[in-house]
């Protein structure tokens, strides 16, 4: 038998190398983050109702467990903007950075700038991408190619975005007249969709779930926080044919639009909107196909989507992987006789928000509180239990994953320019451009934003409100 002394001796030992093992892996215990953007994609997935024929078993399936926010927002209705404002955590208008053109490195004060990604791997995290998870912009750039942000990931493969393009001589069938479009509209170059005939392991979408599919694969011997890009839905719409066959072009509904809808928008917004695009797709009898083409390429994105996540549930980190899926932001196909994004209006603004986070287990629930993208940082840091980092415009959404009826009234603002803002209560749209004109929709009677209600007397207080906040929320 053991003496007191020899037991006394013996605890001491196994305390001493329990603390060391502690101090060594400071945060073994962390939750991981699996972060998945799928482009340009708008509120049509399945799980979050836009469009009734929409397929997409895989996030609908993540749905089904996780807390789905359907009144999320983008900070900026265009990649570059929106992804830099949901990486660095400052709103366009704190850093400038508006535009597809501008890298925020380049920008002074911005140098030095700690991502999402490096505030993780400072608070000892390893930190992996694939896929489109920075814009590239390809501005006067002193940052290399690929422009994605050199130093924000420890390991990276970008590769390239989308789908395996059709030979030349099959491109831009459609008989659509793109001399209808100013000669500098990237339209030009990338309004087209077919079907290729292209096994998926073949696309470079299912390529970047690939890459992370295995990271997943492997053993870490720290928390990982892993990004995963996925391009498509972004134009061109080439997808493999298997999801053009998912739909009947003559049976897919349009987007319920009314055809003087411009006419109370303002000059600035009536210019923004795409008209000549949509008059030149109902002439040429394309609208349905396009819809049609959208959804075959959200299914192909919502399968690569599903690759990786099989590959989570497959792997040793599905109880301890809080997992994000998110747009960049959203797309108009026809509403307000608009084609594409870059717009203040509902369906630019809008994106589908997901987190899944193993720790709660059975409490999937919708949260119809209005979250920016801009939260995603703070959220992320305070669900990992890192310190908060006080400099961050956003603010933690934690508390609406366990309580996602909370009292919460933070209007998510989106920026297309200096002076040309969004603000989105639960109940209203407000929007202002520079030359000073007002747009108001309320939600509550008007969800397609039809009617402009800001020089109806009775909504001065409801306006002078969102002026107020709008001053609060941009920072001098
Ligand atoms: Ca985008
Ligand atoms: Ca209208």
């Amino acid at each position: 038998m053991k003496s007191k002394v020899e037991k006394g001796v013996f605890v001491l030992i196994i305390m001493m190398y329990a603390s060391v093992m502690i101090a060594k892996h400071p945060a073994e215990k962390a939750p991981n983050v699996l972060l998945i953007m799928v482009d340009d994609m708008n509120d049509w997935v399945g799980a979050f109702g836009g469009h009734p024929q929409a397929i997409t078993p895989h996030m609908d399936a993540l749905a089904e467990k996780s807390v789905l926010f359907s009144k999320a927002y983008c900070s900026a209705p265009l990649c570059n903007p929106s992804r830099t404002s949901m990486l660095t955590g400052y709103l366009p208008s704190t850093t400038q950075v508006f535009g597809n053109s501008e890298h925020f490195r380049e920008l002074e004060g911005f140098e030095n700038t700690v991502t999402l990604p490096q505030y993780f791997h400072a608070n000892g995290y390893k930190t992996a991408a694939s896929g489109k998870i920075f814009h590239s912009p390809r501005g006067p750039a002193k940052v290399p190619k690929p422009q994605s942000d050199p130093g924000s990931f420890e390991q990276e493969r970008r590769g390239g975005l989308g789908a395996t393009y059709p030979d030349q001589a099959d491109r831009f069938q459609h008989g659509i007249n793109f001399d209808i479009l100013p000669p500098s509209s990237h339209l030009r170059k990338s309004f087209d969709w077919l079907g290729v005939e292209v096994p998926d392991e073949q696309t470079q979408d299912w390529q970047s779930a690939e890459y992370a599919a295995q990271f997943l694969k492997e053993s870490h011997d720290k928390p990982f926080f892993l990004a995963c890009g996925i391009f498509r839905p972004h134009l061109p719409w080439y997808a493999p044919q298997q999801y053009f066959d998912l739909y009947d072009v003559d049976q897919i509904e349009l987007p319920k639009i009314l055809a003087t809808d411009l006419d109370d928008v303002g000059s600035i917004g009536s210019k923004i909107a795409q008209k000549e695009l949509h008059d030149e797709l109902v002439r040429t009898g394309n609208w349905q196909a396009a819809v049609s083409a959208y959804l075959a390429n959200l299914s192909y994105a919502d399968a690569c989507v599903g690759h990786l996540l099989d590959a989570l549930q497959a792997s040793d980190y599905l109880d301890n992987t809080i997992v994000v899926v998110m747009g960049d932001h959203g797309w108009h196909l026809g509403e307000k006789s608009h084609w594409s994004k870059n717009t203040l209006w509902e369906e630019s603004a809008k994106t589908p928000l997901l987190i899944y986070d193993p720790r709660q287990k059975g409490e999937a629930a919708v949260c119809e509180r209005v979250v920016s993208l801009i939260d995603i940082y703070p959220t992320l840091v305070e669900l990992c239990g890192l310190p908060t980092k006080s400099d961050l415009d956003g603010q933690s959404i934690a508390p609406l994953l366990k309580k996602p009826n909370l009292t919460w009234e933070r209007p998510a603002l989106t920026s297309k320019d200096k002076k040309m803002h969004s603000l989105r209560s639960e109940r209203y749209r407000y929007i202002v451009y520079p030359d000073g004109f007002e747009e108001l929709y309320d939600h509550e009677v008007d969800p397609m934003e039809w009617n402009n209600i800001a020089s109806d007397k009775k909504n001065i207080k409801v306006l002078a409100n969102f002026r107020k906040e709008l001053s609060a929320q941009i920072k001098p």
